[in-house]
């Protein structure tokens, strides 16, 4: 990032010129992923440069992915992602599929007690009006990496006490006997927006895939209903498709 390599070499704008030094630096790894960029001001001042010069230079790579504005804390170095291949045909929770992985799962808890249902809840779960539900929404991330925004919704009449749920809803399901068997997932494009964008470290416009997941036990009753957020640039989902007789 020297002064006198930013103004040597071919013509071109300046801050391009910058653009690419730092992507050097990304790329050879002088810049470590998840390091923080030095402030816009320091970086103007030492390569003897506007700030207005610096912002578009970053800006630039914001707009690109490959580093990210976090409020209040500065820019980071985005770390790229290895994708996740998610079978859509077999029912798992989120733990299971991360433990398979050989990756450690933790949660950021959003929310999480008993309320009465909004009118979609009271539709899909099947409940009255002074039903009660447990609402858990958290931030789940593996290895650090945060990967989804999940907002469960679970009758009371399954899941008494939403506290009862540290790590994974369907082993606390399953220890209650209410474990379900069977779903209908829904899977949308989705631009995503702050604060989710944030939460999940990528710029917000970002690619993201919302979901829905209806799930039921043996009876047919509805056991669950999930909407989620999920890192497009984090997860294919892939399905396995037969011609049918
Ligand atoms: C999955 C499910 C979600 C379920 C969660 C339980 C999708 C899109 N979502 O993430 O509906 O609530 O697993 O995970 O597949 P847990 O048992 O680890 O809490």
């Amino acid at each position: 990032l020297s002064p006198q390599r930013l103004q040597a070499g071919a013509a071109g704008p300046l801050y391009l010129k910058l653009r690419q030094a730092l992507e050097e630096a990304i790329n050879s790894g002088r810049l470590n992923h998840g390091d923080a960029l030095p402030p816009e001001r320091d970086l103007a001042d030492y390569a003897n440069i506007s700030r207005v010069t610096v912002r578009k230079a970053v800006d630039d790579l914001v707009r690109d992915g490959l580093l990210v504005r976090r409020h209040g804390s500065g820019t980071f170095v985005v770390k790229p992602v290895a994708r996740v291949q998610q079978s859509l045909s077999r029912l798992t929770s989120f733990t299971e599929d991360m433990a398979r992985r050989g990756l450690k799962t933790h949660a950021r808890w959003l929310d999480r007690g008993l309320f009465h249902p909004s009118p979609d809840e009271m539709m899909i779960l099947g409940l009255p009006a002074d039903a009660l539900v447990a609402r858990l929404g958290r931030l789940r991330v593996a290895d650090d990496m945060p990967l989804a925004i999940e907002r469960a919704c679970v009758s009371a009449d399954f899941l008494p006490d939403p506290q009862q749920v540290e790590s994974s809803l369907y082993a606390v399901l399953e220890e209650r006997g209410c474990r379900p068997v069977r779903a209908v997932q829904r899977i949308s494009a989705y631009n995503m927006k702050d604060p989710d964008a944030a939460m999940l470290g990528v710029p917000a416009g970002s690619a993201g895939l919302s979901i829905e997941r209806v799930s039921y036990l043996p009876s047919g009753r509805v056991v669950e209903f999930t909407r989620s957020i999920y890192r497009g640039d984090a997860y294919d989902f892939v399905a396995e498709l037969t011609l049918s007789e």
